[in-house]
């Protein structure tokens, strides 16, 4: 064996830190950017939920994620992420039953009111058979692999000032608040207001404002986004028991290899696991939260929304496009 002279020692040494140096920038390149952006709030748990995914991630694939994580809209507006998932400038997103509905009809069943019963029913339908079907839709009509179903919570009421509301009828002339897409609207007026749209980081000055006489949303939502503070009353009608997916682009999807695929799923699964334990935790403790903060907190006729709503829905042009047996097979999901 022989051994090298300390000056090609030296040299040795000065190539390969040299290359090192090199190498390092290479490396950093190659991690694959992962772009996330949601309108949620930081304090919400569906955003605390993006750093279980990245952590999950780097745990499980250290150093192959560049995992970029986006609150409050600040890279895209709501409800604009499918698209800018489609032209390649998002890798990730949760997406609702709405933002989906809009390119697979057949979806908007998730969109009505008093379909879903509770959040044990939401993830037996979606991680079941049904689940797989609609998935499989949403694949192929968006361009996007949905890797888990996030339990948002169950949508109440959240009025500025304090009012009567037994039933749909009592909330005649309220300026509701929903997000801006006619899936939204719809229900918004099968509630019996008059549905207003106005994007989700507007809500809090429209409430102080008077623009919007009230919102809906998730209780941890409310809390979350301090919409207690401009609001003096929650109506706990029950109305919607809502989802996110967590989707990624496919294009990002099938660029990955079997074990990146393992992975990235089971980073999402963790993550919607840590968002729908709190979620549901959370919504057993906030109605105390709320009257603490000098809300009023009512329980309307719920079974008068229920007929209403389900009326509405069983009466429109969604209906018609649910495919036949649908309805039937989510109400027989135990
Ligand atoms: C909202 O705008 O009311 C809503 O709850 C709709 C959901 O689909 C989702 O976009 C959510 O906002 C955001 O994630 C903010 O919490």
């Amino acid at each position: 064996m022989t051994t090298a002279s300390p000056l090609r020692r030296g040299l040795l040494l000065a190539c390969a830190t040299a290359l090192c140096g090199l190498a390092q920038p290479a490396l950093a390149q190659a991690k694959i950017p992962l772009r996330i952006s949601s309108p949620a709030v930081p304090d919400d748990w569906h955003a605390k939920m993006w750093t279980v995914f990245k952590d999950s991630l780097e745990k499980s694939a250290p150093n192959q994620f560049d995992v970029q994580i986006n609150l409050n809209a600040a890279l895209f507006k709501q409800g604009t992420e499918p698209a800018a998932m489609a032209r390649g400038n998002l890798e990730l997103a949760s997406i609702s039953a709405f933002d989906i509905a809009k390119l697979v009809p057949a979806f908007s069943i998730f969109t009505a009111g008093y379909v879903v019963r509770d959040p044990q029913h939401q993830q037996k339908v979606f991680n079941g058979p049904i689940g797989t079907e609609l998935f499989k839709t949403v694949s192929d009509k968006m361009d996007l692999t949905v890797l888990s179903t996030v339990y948002l919570g169950t949508r109440q009421l959240n009025l500025r000032e304090v009012r009567t509301v037994r039933t749909p009828a009592d909330l005649k002339g309220v300026k509701l608040r929903m997000p801006g897409t006619k899936e939204w609207l719809f229900l918004g007026e099968a509630l019996g207001a008059t549905a207003t749209p106005l994007a989700f980081g507007e809500v809090y000055l429209g409430l102080k404002t008077g623009t919007i006489d009230g919102q809906d949303n998730p209780l941890p939502t409310a809390r979350a986004a301090k919409f207690y503070e401009v609001t003096k009353q929650l109506v706990l009608t029950q109305h919607l028991v809502d989802s996110l997916f967590i989707t990624i682009s496919n294009k990002s999807w099938n660029a990955l290899t079997p074990a990146q695929k393992q992975n990235v799923m089971a980073a999402a699964q963790a993550a919607s696991k840590f968002n729908n334990e709190n979620r549901i935790k959370e919504e057993g403790q906030l109605v105390d939260f709320f009257r603490q903060q000098g809300l009023q907190v009512s329980t309307p006729d719920v079974e008068a929304f229920r007929k209403s709503v389900q009326d509405s829905y069983a009466r429109s042009d969604y209906a018609k496009v649910w495919p036949a047996g649908l309805l039937e097979r989510i109400n027989a999901t135990r």
